[in-house]
């Protein structure tokens, strides 16, 4: 079957059917998922593929990104899964999202990694061993990591919610809403280190984009050998190319920032004299905001007060606007705190902001320029996949990682927030883009950013997830 035939397949309406999404046939033929089926032939083969993936994936109380690369639990991955588990196992959403706020630190911060203590030392790098959450008090009982992700978790309780509105939701949403509210307190009380209503990001591993270019300036300015990293194993390169992955400095200079982090408690009260990396993201702050206009909505629905939730979003976006909103490229762009000065590199993390439903008209349109652009591509029929870094850059990678291959992640987002703006055919045409993805390569980590070929783990659980969310959509 043609990748054509595979698309119309899927009970897209044939004008949403893009020119050139054609996978090569290395793509349609990379094996799947961990059962090692090939890429599924229609949308029953995807959702089964899909559900397949999780179920595989499932671990006691919680799901794992990847069996191999990733083994322990993972914040945003968590909240992404329950978004899709709430299509077909509507129970585990709700464990999925339970198991990881039962870790979540006295402060409020809900930790970046749970590890599974079950697993054998060496399962992952860097393990518990590195992070040593036991020594920190406010720690939870279990081993965790210090770090937080983007707090997307409250928009995906809610979509758990939507999607399955019974008493045994309800009772879910109510034990978590506090939680999450403790989470969002934590953000705005001890990460607003500016003083300017942002959250600031203190490791590239808070973004979710690991290596992203939006990092490099920043990064460049944290002392660090590659050399070092002799001293240790990498657990990511024993299961995925090196080629795919961040380098050995890159590598250095993480394990130098948790150091530091790590080597102060985990204390947000100094950060900004003296920790070496101090960003506000525009990814982690549209989420941030999303968050708290997902929180208006949970709490009409948990007999709670909307309004301070609604204050608190507008806020948020009158910050993103004029903290991080760049005029001259009409996109958003990173804050290095260090420097007090935008990052130049254009990332898809510019795009993000649309999540937010009160982003003012003009800065959507200059958005949707963007995203439209040569450096994006998005548009009712998409040529290629939507790229995590400008693809007219020429340090594009689109093999490596966050430098380049496609997300589906990202494209989630991006079209959540096309659809929130009032522009249904660039939705379609990103959704049918990343669905083409899954049919054409299985639930992929990420994908080669021209042909769509499969890269990273082949059984990958956001993937999944957002993919059977895609299709019932
Ligand atoms: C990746 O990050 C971890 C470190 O947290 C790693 O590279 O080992 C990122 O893609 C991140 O966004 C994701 O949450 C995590 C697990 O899927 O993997």
């Amino acid at each position: 079957m043609t990748a054509d035939a595979r698309l119309t397949s899927f009970g897209l309406p044939a004008d949403a059917e893009p020119s050139g999404v054609g996978l090569p046939a290395d793509a349609r033929a990379t094996r799947a998922d961990a059962a090692g089926t090939g890429g599924p032939a229609d949308a029953g083969g995807l959702r089964r593929l899909a559900v397949d993936t999780l179920d595989a994936n499932w671990e006691h109380d919680h799901t794992v990104p990847s069996r191999t690369l990733y083994p322990h639990q993972w914040s945003w991955d968590s909240a992404f899964i329950a978004i899709g588990l709430a299509q077909v196992r509507p129970d585990r959403a709700w464990r999925e999202l339970a198991s990881l706020f039962r870790a979540q630190w006295a402060d409020g911060r809900v930790p970046h990694i749970v590890f599974n203590p079950a697993l054998r030392v060496g399962a992952y790098f860097p393990g518990p061993e590195m992070w040593r959450s036991a020594d920190v008090p406010g720690a939870p009982a279990v081993a965790t990591s210090g770090l937080v992700q983007p707090p997307v978790h409250a928009l995906a309780a809610l979509l758990a919610y939507r999607r399955a509105p019974d008493p045994t939701g309800l009772a879910a949403l109510r034990r978590l809403y506090p939680a999450l509210v403790a989470q969002q307190r934590y953000l705005a009380d001890r990460r607003d280190v500016a003083g300017d209503g942002l959250v600031c990001i203190v490791h590239p591993w808070e973004s979710g984009l690991d290596n992203s270019p939006a990092w490099d300036e920043s990064m460049a300015a944290v002392p660090a050998e590659a050399a070092v990293m002799s001293a240790y194993r990498r657990h990511d390169t024993a299961h995925a190319d090196a080629a795919h992955r961040p380098t050995d400095l890159d590598y250095a200079r993480y394990l130098a920032i948790v150091a530091a982090y790590r080597d102060h408690d985990y204390s947000d009260r100094d950060l900004a004299t003296g920790h070496p990396f101090l960003v506000e993201c525009p990814l982690f702050n549209a989420a941030f905001g999303a968050a708290e206009h997902a929180l208006a909505e949970i709490a009409a629905f948990v007999g709670a007060d909307p309004g301070p939730h609604r204050a608190r979003a507008a806020r948020i976006t009158e910050a993103l606007l004029r903290r991080l909103y760049d005029r001259d490229t009409g996109t958003f762009q990173p804050r290095d705190l260090r420097t007090d000065r935008l990052v130049s590199a254009r990332t898809v993390l510019g795009l993000t902001p649309l999540i937010l439903p009160d982003l003012p008209p003009r800065e959507v349109d200059a958005l949707v320029v963007e995203a439209r652009s040569a450096r994006f591509g998005v548009a009712g029929r998409m040529d290629r996949p939507l790229p995590t870094y400008d693809r007219t850059a020429p340090d594009f990678e689109p093999l490596r990682y966050w430098r380049g291959p496609s997300w589906l992640n990202i494209g989630w987002l991006v079209r959540r927030g096309l659809l929130l703006h009032g522009h249904p055919e660039l939705a379609a045409g990103l959704r049918h883009s990343m669905i083409g993805l899954v049919a054409g390569a299985g639930c992929h980590e990420y994908f080669h950013p021209d042909t769509g070929a499969g890269l990273g783990s082949p059984a990958f659980s956001w993937t999944a997830a957002l993919v059977l969310d895609l299709l019932a959509d």
